[in-house]
């Protein structure tokens, strides 16, 4: 009797535990969960998997678009694809490396690719053959090293993941993929046998700090499934960060939910950075030249002025920079990349207090200026972003008593005059500390 009532209590805890619905959860608790993520505000995006082999050519030529959707655009059958997979073999991938160019451009994140469309897995799964241990002649768990040189370093470790799966034949809904088999797709079985339980390994495995869905706008995936799905995951990671492509409530490129109450966590604005602030969590992802994947003719590189005036922008409105970097064959980062990643963390040693941990204020941009406060609400960093000739005029900060102007890399505090509006006339230095971009750091508070 005893033991039949422990075990019924057993079953109704398990019971009670899968029952749990995160997705009502206090503004107090998200905001807890949330704030590391808040703060960091600025990530790695990593899109890596065998399009890197095929480098955007098919045959010969070149394939319009975006590199890891070479299976889809080039017509490649699943036969020809995995040849891709059987030469990936990025002997010169270093886990260390790529997080210490992270680390080093300032980034406190690592969003990677566990699968992309073309359905192949980058670490050790035993859902499936169709991974880096089993399929490739590589025979390393890249997911496996770079949590660990993340864990290292004290970067946060977070996966990408695609719902849409070119490979597996219950998940498929084009018709050019349909494999062999005699049996129906079954987009159910998919969900339940490959998906959840692929999902499972990558949350016991590694603790991904984020989990980013993709591929979601598949017809088959419906908005009750995304909601299950992400309350299956938070009941096994309670903390788990999850990305509103889970549902289906994204608004196409600009990225935001199109319904209240949508399943997700941030909105995923795409090569796009939202017009102004949100009273939701986002996170804007970006290339920085024309392709997540790598492409070997994409030569269109965003200048590293362009990219620091992007994170900037987004920290002014509130929102994350999640910055890509598509890595090559051997396992390296474009080195138009790293220079780029390089030049930020030159400009984040200094300016980072203006980045990290603040926040927005609804009047955030002034002509060139763009304005962030410190979470304490003590300080206004006015971020400058085209050089001043003699003095800076600002219309939107209050002053306390006794309140300092200082720009950050700059010792002494910069001479400035409070006039009768109380518009503030700041004297230039004649000397920078940086390029591309300029903090004052004033005490005081923003004044709308
Ligand atoms: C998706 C992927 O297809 C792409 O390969 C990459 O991983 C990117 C980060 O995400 O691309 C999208 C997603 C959504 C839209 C366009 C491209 N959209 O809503 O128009």
């Amino acid at each position: 009797m005893r033991l039949f009532f422990t075990l019924l209590c057993l079953v109704s805890l398990g019971f009670a535990q899968a029952q749990k619905d995160y997705l009502n959860e206090s503004v107090q608790q998200k905001s807890e969960r949330m704030e590391w993520w808040r703060d960091a505000t600025f990530g790695m995006f990593i899109h890596w998997g065998p399009y890197a082999v095929p480098a955007g050519e098919y045959k010969g030529k070149d394939v319009n678009g975006v590199a890891e959707w070479i299976m889809h655009t080039g017509n490649i059958p699943i036969n020809e694809y995995e040849t891709y997979v059987k030469q990936f073999n990025p002997t010169q991938f270093n886990a260390k490396e790529w997080v210490r160019i992270a680390k080093d451009a300032g980034m406190k994140y690592i969003v990677i690719t566990s699968k992309h469309h073309d359905g192949f897995s980058l670490w050790d799964s035993k859902v499936t053959n169709y991974d880096i241990i089993d399929d490739a002649p590589f025979k390393r768990d890249i997911l496996k090293e770079l949590s660990d040189a993340c864990n290292e370093a004290g970067m946060q470790m977070c996966f990408y993941h695609s719902i849409m799966d070119w490979h597996q034949p219950d998940a498929e809904s084009k018709k050019e993929y349909t494999h062999q088999n005699t049996v129906a797709p079954d987009f159910a079985r998919y969900r339940e046998t490959y998906l959840k339980p692929q999902l499972k390994e990558l949350v016991e495995k590694y603790d991904p700090a984020v989990l980013w869905f993709d591929g979601e706008w598949i017809p088959e995936w419906t908005e009750e499934q995304g909601r299950d799905l992400y309350n299956y995951l938070r009941n096994l990671k309670p903390n788990l960060i999850i990305n509103n492509r889970v549902g289906k409530g994204r608004a196409g490129m600009q990225g935001m939910n199109l319904y209240k109450n949508a399943a997700g966590d941030f909105g995923t604005p795409e090569q796009e950075i939202l017009e102004g602030t949100s009273d939701t969590d986002w996170e804007s992802c970006m290339t920085m030249n024309d392709s997540w994947g790598f492409k070997k003719t994409d030569h269109n590189w965003k200048s590293s002025e362009l990219l620091i005036h992007n994170l900037i922008d987004i920290a002014a409105k509130g929102g994350n920079y999640l910055l890509n970097v598509g890595p090559n064959a051997q396992g390296l980062i474009p080195v138009a990349s790293v220079e780029r990643l390089r030049e930020m963390g030159e400009w984040m040693k200094i300016n980072q207090d203006a980045i990290y941990a603040t926040n927005s204020t609804k009047k955030y941009k002034e002509g060139d200026v763009k304005y962030t406060v410190s979470k304490d609400g003590n300080f206004v960093y006015a971020i400058v972003t085209k050089p001043v000739v003699g003095e800076l005029v600002l219309h939107n900060v209050d002053l306390k008593r006794g309140s300092k102007i200082y720009m950050l890399g700059v010792n002494d505090p910069l001479k400035f005059k409070a006039d009768s509006n109380g518009s503030l006339h700041i004297e230039w230095p004649k000397e920078l500390p940086c390029k591309y971009a300029w903090t004052l750091k004033i005490t005081g508070s923003p004044k709308f």
